[in-house]
């Protein structure tokens, strides 16, 4: 069967997700409601693709709202009337309308493969490589908060079923931190894989001393400071592996962490890289020097959730740290009969063709733009 078919209209919608419970806290920012950007890729037969791209406010990554949308509409106007036979090619096209922005051409790539795996009659997983699972666990992060609370929620969600934890610190003093990761410890043991995640918020010498305050605890530590200086300093002073998370902008930024041995494993984002395609080949290079990584996105709805847990089902199992989506913090599905929802702390790999979610009609207003007839 030929794939070729043309975009003849892209439609770009803005959505609020607010967080529940009020705040979202990390020690770069607290943020309170995220504005998601969707894109609706749709081919001369009507077949609508889908892509998201949420950045989790504008201060966690170089990523915002509205440049996503400028970023977008640089680059729309150039796919109308291409053919989707290449996700490859249509990147290319992408690059030609706009350097970098890998945040918002995500969003396109994302599509392109819910297309292309509706054609075809395959979910994107397929299209990814293959899916190794038709299940993968996620893992639960919590927000920078006291010890004793943030271990009682650490216990609660092992007992729904998570086996990782992502403990949030940083942005206060150290005796809090250092008491925030043994409370939450002594409560769940070896139950749960723990991360310990300062989003960049502490200075090496922050960091030395709680890796050394808490030598006995098995944590992983995510991203504690914010640039690949400081992390190369801490790296061979450090008791705990050290995993980057924000600093991996690109996938120059996954190969020269690699290549200069200064990650144990990432927390990669689909979007930060700029889509599935270039997530493949993280996994792929994580893979070579059998590196753990998590399949996630700084936040947003069924769409790239569904993106993360497609990509995640590629990942070898032992490889894989989760995939991380945000319906623990945000109410409602763009798709309420085949949400992405997560059961024990594990999400279902969906099976349709294409992503297998299709937001409601309606269910985001009128485009903020429109490209294409
Ligand atoms: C836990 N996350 C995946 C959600 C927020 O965007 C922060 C992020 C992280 O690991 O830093
Ligand atoms: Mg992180």
């Amino acid at each position: 069967m030929s794939i070729v078919m043309r975009i003849n209209r892209i439609n770009v919608y803005s959505t609020q997700l607010p967080v529940k419970g009020g705040a979202y806290k990390m020690a770069s920012a607290d943020v309170h409601s995220l504005d998601s950007t969707l894109v609706e890729v749709v081919t001369e037969d009507g077949t609508t693709g889908w892509g998201e791209t949420c950045p989790v406010g504008p201060v966690y990554q170089p990523h915002h709202a509205l440049g996503a949308r400028a970023a977008l509409a640089e680059i729309a106007p150039g796919l109308i009337g291409e053919p989707l036979h290449s996700v490859r090619y249509l990147a290319k096209r992408m690059d030609e309308r706009l350097n970098g922005h890998n945040y918002a051409k995500a969003a396109f790539d994302i599509a392109f493969l819910d297309l292309i795996g509706q054609r075809l009659g395959v979910p994107v997983s397929t299209l990814l490589g293959g899916a190794l699972t038709d299940r993968v666990p996620s893992y639960y992060s919590t927000i920078v908060g006291s010890p004793d609370e943030t271990a009682r929620i650490a216990a609660d969600k092992v007992r729904a079923g998570y086996p990782r934890l992502q403990i949030k610190i940083g942005g206060r003093n150290l005796e809090k931190d250092v008491a925030t990761v043994h409370k939450v410890w002594e409560a769940v043991g070896h139950k749960a894989r723990i991360a310990v995640d300062g989003n960049r918020g502490l200075s090496v010498a922050f960091a030395l001393q709680l890796d050394r305050l808490c030598q006995n605890i098995p944590f992983v530590f995510e991203q504690p400071c914010n640039s690949m200086e400081e992390i190369s300093m801490l790296k061979r002073r450090l008791v705990h592996p050290l995993y980057l998370d924000e600093n991996t902008e690109d996938l120059n930024a996954v190969l020269r962490a690699i290549s200069l041995g200064i990650a144990d494993g990432f927390g990669l984002k689909v979007t930060r890289l700029g889509g599935l395609t270039k997530m493949m080949a993280a996994r792929d290079l994580c893979s070579i020097r059998s590196l753990p990584h998590t399949c996630d996105d700084a936040w947003g709805g069924d769409i790239i959730a569904a993106a993360c847990v497609h990509l995640a089902s590629t990942v070898e199992p032992r490889a894989l740290e989760g995939a991380w989506i945000a319906q623990e913090y945000i109410d409602g599905h763009y798709d309420n009969t085949n949400p992405v929802i997560i059961e024990n702390g594990h999400i279902a790999v969906p099976q349709q063709a294409g992503l297998g979610v299709k937001p409601e009609a309606g269910v985001f207003g009128t485009p903020v733009v429109s490209y294409g007839c």
